[in-house]
């Protein structure tokens, strides 16, 4: 039922009244916002209640979605749309003379992830809701986030995230529901009267796992689930016999070590780091969270023997991968069970997304650390990778060097993705072109074995939220048009296509581009102190920075154009604003640099009164999920350049299409399956394809420096670097590019790819000044972008993987 204004009004003053001791004109903002919050908790609150019945009965399967990462960004938003709430609030609120706009933008992002895989958990729990599907997501509660990026002087400076102190109204701390886990120790063997062995694990170290709970809500749906974020507490606070003797940082020592787990997300995206402290946090949330299944589990069924119709268990990349020997070690030795029964129902539980093909950022855990701090799950994974051996073995009797690829443990080292696959019923990769490399490449020998094993499923996003959120003018527009059928079903967007020859229809998709760069503009102003021009072309590269997604590409051609509009100053030039976001990892120093060369080419760009008009660079500070809110409705280019093959995925490539930008990209990730909805013509592609690269790298005979003798351009653009912009020499870029061989240079093949950008660049200009070819190009995108629906992918995990339904088609 629908709430009024009044009587929002009389909760929010409750509230109010209850919880900060005021009336509405002595509140601050941040209390209203509290306060609101609240008002809405209560409200998912009671619809959660409602499931809890269905939720708990065993033979109603949910997914319980494991993921280090979740970056569900801002919720009020988001929260008040789905329950069709958001004009009876903002009339509430309006009585107060309250701006609802001022408390979203009050509100600060939970950033409890790097990038795509943490924003891809958070848009799956979105349509798991959505789709009244039962399924939880577990994490860490990081008290601090990912770092909030500031530019100084040209440079990255990390500060850190503090987003509990107003974000945590939307956590219910369960105590009741609290988790003990265990570190270290040592293993004992004990014999019981039957002769049997017994393994008991003594003197370890005890940590608490709180559970805050995030609820998520759907689009117009019945059911709320949960976001289970554990925080990681000490049970004993203080160590009295140690303060008494005056040792009192000591005293302490015992709680600060259980709460370093949960203080702070890893922000080395994509980069092995080796480090003690997260396989402590990987261990930490996995044992709570497994406890909790099982525990839950067996208040509505006499064994765990059915746990596999309860739960699907997914994995998201290989960081939750523990929870495969976490739950041989609770079958085991807390419910004696056999390893072979054990091993049964847990490979019948689990399955696993490969998320990267990038050997840096497949986990691998030295096999000493990995047994000094969960010696039981080590000697589970021990067994693991012997039963594996013998299969291998069987399977593979004449092909040592395939086994030993495949094996688990090897030369010290434990491999996760090689344990996840070994023990998942279900492997995916996360878009076509990815699932095949996963198949004939990294995954070839265990695709041999069990090619049944393998699937892709392709990535999705929350459309909602980039299209009917943060893009309202545009969500209206496709209402007027189409009815209101596509916020339930995207592939209704494709109605759309009737209109692509009524002039009228492209004129106002022109204008609210136009309205929304606006908007981006006056942002822009304010936070980089540039006026751009908004008729200007905005081209817009935004993710994290990483070689391989190559904005160093992006930028030796804006270098390019710089040269050139120096050398004849009178050229006719298409104006263009080139946008950046991306955060780097705080110790990638490549990565680093070339956010530095980013900004002082800006500036340089700004300085020359002879080229500014005409092109423009501005690096927006900290990129975010509620910063891409503002960006995807005003973009028109979307700049998707990875090498071919490296890009596993990729999603803001889809939520940059779906606000009608045209992707400007090689057919590397879900880019291929994009080129397949929209067609050649509805897209820039540019670059060598996978195979090409495979060969320029077999035949490893690839020479930039070579290339940049026979082309002026290149030379030019790498004699600028090593000269300076604005006064800075980027010679450690220029070295990267060009000195060493075999491989050793330009490993992302930058420069070889340069010429093809170039031509593709072109194209889009040519393309933009057809107004109208470029309007209908900008409608086929939005009209193609409903298979990159969240709800499109996580109805085939449903049915494909998870085996689970809407709770309320099988009641
Ligand atoms: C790896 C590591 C390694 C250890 C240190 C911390 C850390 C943090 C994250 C990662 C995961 C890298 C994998 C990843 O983020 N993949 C991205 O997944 C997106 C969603 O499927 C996909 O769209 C992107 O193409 C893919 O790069």
């Amino acid at each position: 039922e629908k709430f009024l204004a009044k009587e929002l009004i009389e909760r929010i003053e409750g509230k109010l009244q209850r919880n900060f001791g005021r009336e509405p004109e002595d509140a601050t903002k941040q209390q209203i916002f509290r306060a609101v919050c609240l008002v809405i908790r209560d409200m998912m609150s009671e619809l959660w209640l409602e499931n809890q019945e269905i939720l708990n009965d065993p033979v109603k399967k949910q997914v319980i979605y494991l993921s280090m990462e979740f970056l569900p960004g801002a919720s009020l938003r988001n929260n008040l749309f789905n329950l069709g709430l958001s004009e009876a609030f903002q009339e509430a609120l309006a009585a107060y003379g309250q701006n609802i706009e001022e408390l979203y933008e009050l509100e600060p992002d939970a950033g409890l992830g790097n990038g795509g895989l943490g924003r891809l958990a958070s848009c799956y729990l979105d349509a798991v809701s959505s789709l009244e599907m039962a399924g939880h997501g577990m994490s860490i509660c990081y008290e601090y986030g990912i770092f909030k990026q500031k530019i100084q002087d040209g440079n990255q400076v990390e500060t850190a995230d503090d987003w509990l102190s107003l974000g945590d109204i939307w956590l219910i701390e369960k105590e009741d529901e609290k988790e003990e886990v265990h570190f270290g120790g040592k293993l004992e063997e004990v014999w019981d009267d039957t002769g049997k062995m017994k393994l008991i694990h003594r003197d370890y170290t005890t940590v608490i796992a709180i559970p805050k709970d995030m609820l998520i809500t759907g689009f117009d749906s019945r059911v709320v689930n949960t976001l289970r974020l554990w925080q990681s507490t000490s049970p004993i606070s203080i160590d009295m016999g140690l303060f008494a003797k005056g040792e009192y940082l000591k005293s302490m020592e015992e709680k600060h070590k259980a709460e370093v787990i949960s203080k702070i997300l890893y922000p080395e995206d994509a980069h092995e780091e080796g480090k003690m402290l997260r396989i402590n946090q990987q261990y930490f949330f996995i044992s709570a969270s497994m406890h909790t299944l099982v525990k839950n589990h067996l208040k509505v069924s006499e064994n765990l023997d059915d746990f596999h119709h309860h739960y699907a268990v997914h994995i998201n990349d290989t960081h939750p991968t523990m929870a495969i020997p976490e739950l041989m070690r609770i079958f085991m030795d807390e419910y004696d069970y056999e390893w072979e029964s054990a091993w049964d129902i847990v490979t019948k539980t689990i399955s696993y997304t490969n998320h990267t093909v990038m050997p840096e950022a497949l986990e691998q855990w030295p096999e000493n650390l990995f047994a000094k701090l969960l010696p039981r799950l080590h000697s589970i994974v021990k067994e693991i990778d012997r039963r594996q051996n013998a299969n291998l073995l069987k399977a593979f009797p004449d092909e040592e060097a395939l086994r030993n690829e495949m094996a688990i443990i090897h030369n010290g080292k434990l491999r996760m993705a090689n344990l996840c696959v070994t023990a998942s019923h279900t492997v995916n990769g996360v878009s076509a072109l990815h699932s095949t490399i996963l198949r004939e490449k990294l995954f070839h020998g265990f695709y041999r074995m069990t090619p049944d094993k393998f699937t892709n499923v392709t990535n999705g996003i929350a459309y909602r939220r980039w299209l009917c959120q943060a893009n309202p003018k545009l969500s209206e527009l496709i209402e007027e048009l189409c009815g209101p059928g596509f916020k339930k079903d995207a592939s209704e967007l494709a109605g759309l296509l009737a209109y692509q020859d009524d002039a009228s229809v492209l004129e106002r998709l022109r204008s609210i581009k136009k309205e929304n760069k606006l908007i981006l503009a006056e942002y822009i102003k304010n936070h980089n102190n540039i006026i751009v021009n908004p008729d200007s072309i905005f081209d817009v590269q935004v993710k994290r920075l990483h070689e391989y997604k190559r904005q160093l590409l992006n930028l030796f051609h804006i270098m390019d154009l710089y040269n050139q509009l120096r050398e004849n100053p009178q050229m006719e030039m298409q104006p263009r604003t080139f946008i950046f976001g991306a955060k780097a990892a705080a110790g990638y120093y490549m990565a680093k640099q070339i956010i530095r060369l980013a900004c002082q080419l800006s500036a340089q760009l700004e300085k020359d009164p002879a080229v500014r008009d005409r092109i423009k660079l501005v690096f927006l500070e900290n990129y975010s999920v509620s910063l891409s809110e503002m960006i995807m409705p005003a973009a028109e280019v979307s700049e998707q350049i990875s090498l071919a093959g490296k890009e596993a995925s990729g999603t803001g490539n889809m939520k940059l299409m779906l606000n009608g930008a045209i992707t400007l990209g090689t057919m590397d990730g879900a880019n291929v399956e994009i080129y397949e909805a929209v067609g050649r013509e509805n897209m820039f592609l540019f670059g060598m394809q996978v195979e090409e690269v495979d060969q320029m790298n077999q035949e490893g005979l690839y020479s930039p420096w070579c290339y940049s003798q026979g082309n002026a351009n290149i030379a030019n653009i790498l004699e600028l670097m090593s000269k300076g912009i604005n006064d800075v020499s980027f010679m450690d870029i220029v070295n990267s590019l060009t000195t060493g061989f075999n491989g050793a240079s330009d490993p992302y093949y930058v420069i070889a790819d340069f010429e093809s950008y170039k031509q593709a660049q072109k194209n889009v200009t040519a393309a933009y000044q057809d107004i109208n070819r470029w309007q209908k190009m900008s409608l086929a995108n939005i009209a193609g972008a409903g298979i990159f629906s969240a709800d499109r992918s996580v109805k085939e995990y449903a049915e494909r993987i998870w085996g689970i339904d809407s709770i309320y088609d099988i009641l």
